[in-house]
């Protein structure tokens, strides 16, 4: 089974129905009232965290995923179904990207979390709605919104307790296999290991455990792409602590101080991480040499255990200590928690922020030889309003007209200087301004 750790996908929300423009129709009723009933709204594209899964593998192939359309509303009222959500199921410790904007869209840390990555368009409204003293046959209904659709990048952090770090061939898998169910591979070469390997470690006679993750070794100059490279210190990220292993019979002190420069390099704060160092493989040297080494590593103010993953030396106590240091969980998420985007408004046309650029384009000359003067309006969410009727326009335009005045869009104009008969200009779209308080929506 490969290990899949970083995934690109598509994701693209059901569209929200269109508002249904219809009249009530009776036997001997000439016209009856309007009964166009509402859209319904999109289905939304879920992110979901599920436990028994290490890799986004099982995602491969399916690189699109497309949530149900809402459905349109009818006469009589009756409102067009909702689309239904899609969800992609993941493994603990997925975030999703956006490709485009690079914003963190969901960080998933716990079994059965989840997050909207695509949001369904609202459903449009139907005619019945618009109805007013003034106006009691709107023949218009409100179109449904698109769902968002996203290039998302996929990316996994296995979420482990603690993680195993050192130069190849210390005897991190070996470590990992000692103390743990686990099974990774173990052999006399450097980079035994290719991909990350999770085992859970059990505390004697009591109901608790801990996850560690053994992953490539890392060697000076990993930062620069050297061995396997850095890419795997992504799994090791979010560990509750870190597991220094160092091979007692090499160059223990440089070998920590190089392995904290390539962590260090990755990412600085890695070394905040609550930390110890196993000294392994000591039943290679005299006790007083493994002595003379602890000493030394001394300057590095971290616990020094001494192991030997093959003779079972050491274990015990490096199974205890690890579990007397574990900092509590609240902590660790505190520290890792990541700056999501905020939830999108998907109904634009609530913020009124707008800008008037008067005369921007279009300059050209009417019939009575006056210049013809054109506002540009950007923002504020007209051009969405408008987008929503574009199959009524010129039934819904009163309507509208009223909305964008309430939204205080004539106000500004006005004040901007706005004459009788000027050109105001909305996306594509192109009115004609005219002057009178007295007209409501
Ligand atoms: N003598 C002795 N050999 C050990 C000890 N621990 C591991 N080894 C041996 O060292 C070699 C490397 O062990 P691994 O556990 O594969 O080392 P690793 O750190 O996972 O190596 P990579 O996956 O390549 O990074 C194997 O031959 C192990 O049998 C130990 O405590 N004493
Ligand atoms: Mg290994």
């Amino acid at each position: 089974m490969a290990f899949r750790d970083v995934l690109n996908i598509e994701v693209n929300a059901g569209n929200g129905g269109d508002g249904s423009m219809s009249f009530h129709r009776a036997k001997y009723m000439e016209k009856g009232g309007p009964d166009g009933g509402h859209g319904g709204k999109g289905g939304d594209i879920i992110l979901r965290a599920i436990e028994g899964v290490e890799s986004l593998e099982r995602l491969l192939g399916r690189r699109k995923f497309k949530a149900p359309n809402g459905a349109y509303g009818e006469g009589r009222l009756r409102q067009g179904a909702d689309g239904e959500d899609v969800f992609i199921d993941v493994p603990v410790g997925t975030t999703a990207f956006d490709e485009d904007s690079g914003r963190v869209l969901a960080d998933l840390v716990a079994v059965g979390q989840e997050k909207i990555i695509a949001r369904g368009g609202a459903g449009g409204r139907g005619n019945s709605t618009f109805t007013s003293s003034t106006r009691q046959a709107p023949r218009f209904a409100e179109l449904g919104v698109p769902g968002q659709k996203r290039r998302v990048r996929l990316e996994l952090r296995l979420i482990a307790d603690v993680g195993l770090v050192g130069y190849p061939n210390a005897g991190k898998s070996s470590l990992l296999a000692a103390l743990s169910r686990a099974n990774p591979m173990i052999a006399d070469y450097p980079f035994t290991t290719l991909s990350p390997i999770l085992g859970v470690v059990a505390r004697e006679n009591r109901d608790e455990r801990f996850t560690m993750a053994d992953i490539p070794g890392i060697i000076e100059g990993a930062s620069e792409g050297k061995g396997l490279g850095l890419e795997f210190l992504r799994h090791i990220s979010r560990t509750r602590l870190l597991v220094y292993v160092l091979d007692v019979t090499r160059n223990p002190v440089e070998e920590l101080r190089a392995l904290q420069a390539e962590l260090s390099a990755y990412d600085p704060t890695l070394l905040e991480n609550v930390a110890l160092v196993a000294l392994n493989k000591v039943e290679l040297v005299d006790a007083d040499i493994a002595s003379m080494v602890e000493d030394e590593l001394a300057e590095f103010g971290l616990p020094v255990l001494k192991t030997s993953a093959k003779e079972g030396q050491g274990l015990d106590a490096l199974r205890e200590t690890l579990f007397q240091m574990m900092p509590a969980f609240e902590l660790w998420t505190e520290r890792h928690a990541l700056e999501l985007e905020p939830d999108t408004v998907v109904e634009e046309s609530l913020r009124i922020e707008f800008r008037i650029d008067p005369a921007a384009r279009g300059v050209g000359l009417v019939s009575d030889g006056q210049p013809e003067r054109v506002w540009a309006v950007h923002g504020g969410g007209f051009e969405a309003r408008i987008t929503r009727f574009s199959r009524y326009l010129e039934d819904a335009s009163e309507y509208l007209g009223g909305v964008f005045r309430r939204q205080g869009l004539y106000n500004a104009l006005k004040r901007a200087g706005a004459r009788e008969g000027d050109t105001v200009e909305i996306g594509a779209h192109r009115f004609e301004y005219f002057d009178d308080e007295d007209v409501r929506g």
